[in-house]
């Protein structure tokens, strides 16, 4: 069978794992990637990204792939994106299925939109083979575990099948769908060492995985030092990659994992880079090995520089003095700390965002990366806002807008000044507290020049370690399209260059 992945945006490790599962079995896979130029994480101006037409060009791919069934991906964010996708597929009469994140938390909305016919919940990686095998086959669909389905207006939902054990068993991702597109920088390899997250954080998807998948195996796994190390040497060989970028969700879960990984690491593949930490999970030892193995740049979850919200409302379950000693040990270690922060949760007022800029201010870390809120399906969080009448269950239920969220979405009285604090939180390490608050009370500054402004900063101090998106030359080659657009008065739609 010939499978269509389609995705927008940034490189996706789940679907590079259903590539690689599905051409083990036999199948034949490709991707549509959508660029999302000027509307990804560092350059957000949504009005010339319209000027793309990507469904044109996801047509194009469909005639020349000739694929027999598509598969899309969705995040929340992502959802109206994948619809729009699912629907250019549905002119070609093709079957569809839809997974990720999104699909597992709505399967029951998801299912009844006429665009998708099958849903997958939870770990796809066997789960569409095994639609895929029977499709092939001709056989009934209507009772592969993980995948909803439907037939004469009937839904078959099926039950979730274990969680896969031993990740060892996987096949490597299969870099090469995204990497053909020239949409990154190949030479920072992205690599998971394992699933799952145990931390009950209420604006966080995890915690509501640990329910779905109750009684069905142990939700934190890691695959084996060995195997990660192998994949990495594949990487090295074939990719020439000079840095890694362990996405896991907390790499220093299990310290004794860490240290034993850390030191076969250094070993055999001795690369600089990056993961992400929770405060409650890094002591001196594990910080100097994490440096001495070549880690260049942690980024941790700080979420709010209230301690009350962050805990009793936000559920991290790390005091500000816990915050302190991670930092001070991190910084002697010599590792760059990027912290994340959000604004805008349900009640949050001034008083509590201002709480998170001196926190930011006090703490002294090398970079911020914030965000505004969103109520993302079946999160803790969201049923919170939607109880107390801030959101609209349907209105996230159906995604929202593309992967930057400009505005809160919750109906909040200082919504104005949330997007004002967001924003200014990645400037607290060069304004002082007087200049910031000044800017966060009178909005006489325009959102383009705060958002200008931020880019410049992005870039003048290079704050994405290993983050580097590798797009130069792709956002030069899309900036002279539209330059050619304007200049010669073309008054058709721009196509999308397709490498
Ligand atoms: C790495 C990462 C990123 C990266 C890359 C994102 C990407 N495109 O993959 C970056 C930094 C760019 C990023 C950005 C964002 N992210 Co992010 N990200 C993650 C993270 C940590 C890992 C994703 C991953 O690779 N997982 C591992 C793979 C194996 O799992 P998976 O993708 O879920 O895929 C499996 C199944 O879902 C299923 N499946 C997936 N797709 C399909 C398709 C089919 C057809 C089938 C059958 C099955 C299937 O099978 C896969 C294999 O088992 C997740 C958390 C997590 N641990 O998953 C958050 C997460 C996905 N991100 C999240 C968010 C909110 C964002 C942002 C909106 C943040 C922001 N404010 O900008 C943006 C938007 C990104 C986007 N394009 O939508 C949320 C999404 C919540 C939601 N309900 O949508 C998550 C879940 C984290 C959270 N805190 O809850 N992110
Ligand atoms: S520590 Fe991070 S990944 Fe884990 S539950 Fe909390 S927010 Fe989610």
């Amino acid at each position: 069978m010939k499978v269509l992945f389609a995705y927008r945006g940034a490189e996706s490790i789940g679907v590079e794992y259903l590539s690689a599962v599905l051409k083990e079995g036999g199948h034949s896979t490709d991707l549509f990637f959508d660029y999302a130029f000027f509307d990804d994480s560092n350059v957000h101006y949504p009005k010339l990204n319209r000027l793309f037409d990507w469904v044109l060009s996801f047509k194009e791919k469909i005639r020349s792939y000739e694929p027999d069934i598509v598969a899309l991906s969705a995040t929340t964010n992502l959802y109206p994106w994948v619809k729009a996708a699912a629907a250019a597929a549905k002119e070609f009469s093709l079957p569809t299925v839809i997974g990720g994140v999104h699909a597992t938390a709505a399967p029951e909305i998801v299912i009844q939109n006429d665009l998708f016919d099958f849903v997958c919940v939870g770990e796809g990686d066997y789960a569409l083979l095994e639609l895929i095998n029977s499709i092939e086959a001709n056989k009934d669909c209507s009772k592969i575990n993980n995948i909803w389905s439907k037939k004469d207006g009937v839904v078959y939902k099926n039950q979730i099948r274990d969680l896969i054990d031993d990740l060892d068993k996987l096949p490597f991702p299969d870099k090469d769908i995204f990497y053909k597109y020239n949409c990154l920088n190949k030479k920072n390899y992205v690599i998971f060492t394992g699933r799952g997250c145990p931390f009950k954080c209420t604006f966080c998807f995890n915690h509501f995985y640990v329910k779905l998948y109750s009684g069905k195996g142990k939700y934190v796994r890691a695959r084996s030092a060995e195997n990660i190390v192998e994949e990495l040497k594949m990487a090295k060989e074939k990719y020439k990659i000079n840095f890694v970028d362990f996405r896991d969700d907390t790499f220093t879960l299990n310290k004794n994992w860490v240290l034993k990984f850390l030191s076969l690491y250094k070993q055999e593949i001795d690369l600089p880079f990056s993961c992400l930490v929770h405060a409650n999970t890094v002591d001196a030892l594990l910080a100097s090995e994490l440096k001495k193995a070549g880690c260049a740049q942690v980024e941790m979850g700080i979420e709010s520089g209230n301690e009350n919200l962050r805990n009793s409302l936000l559920k991290k379950g790390v005091s500000n003095e816990k915050f302190f000693q991670t930092i001070k040990i991190l910084k002697n270690a010599n590792i760059v700390i990027r912290g994340d922060i959000i604004f805008g949760v349900p009640e949050e007022t001034n008083e509590q965002m201002w709480d998170s800029i001196k926190f930011l201010k006090e703490i002294k870390i090398d970079h911020i990366s914030s965000g505004i809120f969103y109520p993302f399906p079946k999160t803790e969080l969201a049923d919170y806002a939607s109880s107390i009448g801030l959101v609209n269950v349907k209105e996230i239920l159906e995604g929202s807008g593309s992967g930057i969220r400009e505005n809160t979405v919750l109906k909040m009285s200082n919504e104005k000044t949330v997007k004002r604090f967001a924003t200014l939180a990645a400037f607290v390490n060069y304004l002082p507290l007087f200049i910031l608050k000044i800017f966060i009370k009178w909005n006489f500054i325009s959102k383009s020049a705060l958002h200008l402004g931020m880019v410049g900063f992005i870039y003048i101090n290079k704050l994405s370690y290993g983050r580097s998106s590798g797009r130069g030359a792709l956002y030069f080659k899309a900036l002279m399209l539209i330059i050619k657009k304007y200049a010669t008065f073309d008054k058709d739609r721009i196509k999308f260059p397709m490498p």
